[in-house]
């Protein structure tokens, strides 16, 4: 729990979502944010501190859509009664930016990851897991979500420094624009660093396979064992997981999304098939008019920009397609997705059926 005074602002609410106040204007409504999502139930936190709750009847039956219902990182308008056991959520305000990965067992519906997030820490460890086209599909998803991408590279404890060398070269010469902190958990070296960079307000979601040393840094970056660490060392004893997404609160002021493995983000198999550097286009995507730019037919889309000044290939801007698609982030059309996400709504009849809330 947190015993210092916090406010909507160091929580990372901005203009954006002072924009939508209107949806809570009923004196009895207050804004809280979601820290965690366990099934039906939710952590919040706001002004208020943390306290627990459940979603409104209406809002309920009002979405079918996985992604309709808030995710970690999501601001809401509650009812907040305090002789009650849960806050009640009424409505949920727009998302400024969205992590979202292909729904399991289906090619083209999405669920939501995380959301409102500022900055994605794709991590990859230097020793054994560094792979350049796996880094770019998550450049595309970050990208295509709207949120900035860091990337960070572990374990340079177990490395040679020639070999750490030689995989920041091979960043730099692919052209990723994104920052890029080496560092190691066990000698701390680089860990500074990278903590000086984290802003307070800001939103930091960190993404990256399995074992990679995702919670150790976030466990270090909040003092304290909050999350479990994965032992990779093969013992078979104490193979623990983060098994959900929780928003932390650091000291400093930044707050923290920690993240399961890589398998949650639908794109394994990144070594297979396509191939090829995308990262000319999402670094040109940056400087797309619309943040939301399919870069198919948008005013000031640089992408088509470059594509027409032939800057890059139409037969590697259409595998970039490919690869969007296939990651599942891409934008589909709203009869498309009712179609996907069809099965989730008879899952979520299904759920009604036994639920008995308001
Ligand atoms: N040598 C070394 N081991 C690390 C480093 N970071 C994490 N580890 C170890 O790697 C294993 C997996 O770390 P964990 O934080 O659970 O990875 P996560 O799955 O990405 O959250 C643990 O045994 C950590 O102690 C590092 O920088 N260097
Ligand atoms: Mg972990
Ligand atoms: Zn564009």
């Amino acid at each position: 729990m947190l015993n210092r005074q916090i406010d909507l602002i160091s929580l990372g609410w901005n203009k954006w979502f002072e924009a939508q106040a209107d949806l809570c204007a009923s004196h009895e409504n207050t804004f809280a944010r979601v820290a965690a999502v366990d099934r039906d139930q939710f952590l919040l936190i706001n002004q208020t501190g943390q306290f627990r709750a459940k979603m409104s009847g209406h809002f309920f039956y009002q979405h079918e859509q996985s992604h309709e219902f808030p995710c970690v990182g999501d601001w809401v308008c509650v009812t907040k009664n305090p002789t009650d056991d849960f806050a009640l959520i009424r409505s949920l305000l727009d998302r400024k930016t969205s992590l979202r990965r292909r729904s399991v067992g289906d090619g083209h519906g999405y669920q939501m990851i995380a959301a409102n997030v500022d900055y994605i820490v794709i991590v990859q460890s230097c020793h054994y897991d560094f792979n350049l086209k796996r880094l770019e599909r998550y450049l595309v998803m970050v990208t295509e979500g709207g949120a900035e991408p860091w990337v960070l590279l572990t374990k340079t404890d177990l490395v040679k420094p020639a070999i750490l060398d030689s995989q920041l070269s091979e960043l730099r010469a692919s052209g990723i624009a994104a920052p890029v902190f080496p560092l190691s958990n066990m000698t701390r070296e680089g860990v500074d660093e990278f903590i000086r960079m984290l802003l307070p307000g800001k939103t930091y979601c960190f993404v990256g396979s399995s074992g990679v040393g995702k919670s150790t840094l976030i466990n270090g970056l909040i003092g304290r064992d909050m999350l479990e660490t994965n032992n990779v060392s093969g013992t078979g004893e104490g193979r623990h997981t983060t098994v959900r997404r929780e928003l932390i609160l650091l000291e400093g002021g930044a707050l923290v999304i920690d993240n399961p493995g890589m398998r949650e983000f639908g794109i394994l198999g990144a070594d297979s098939g396509l191939g090829g550097s995308f990262s000319d286009i999402t670094s040109l995507a940056a400087a797309c008019r619309y943040r939301n730019c399919s870069h198919t037919n948008e005013p000031g889309c640089a992408v088509i920009k470059a594509l027409e000044a032939g800057e890059i290939g139409v037969e590697h801007y259409d595998n970039y397609f490919k690869l969007s698609e296939e990651s599942a982030f891409s934008q589909m059309s709203y009869a498309e997705k009712r179609k996907k996400d069809r099965d989730f709504g008879k899952y979520i009849k299904l759920a009604k059926k036994d639920l008995k809330h308001d």
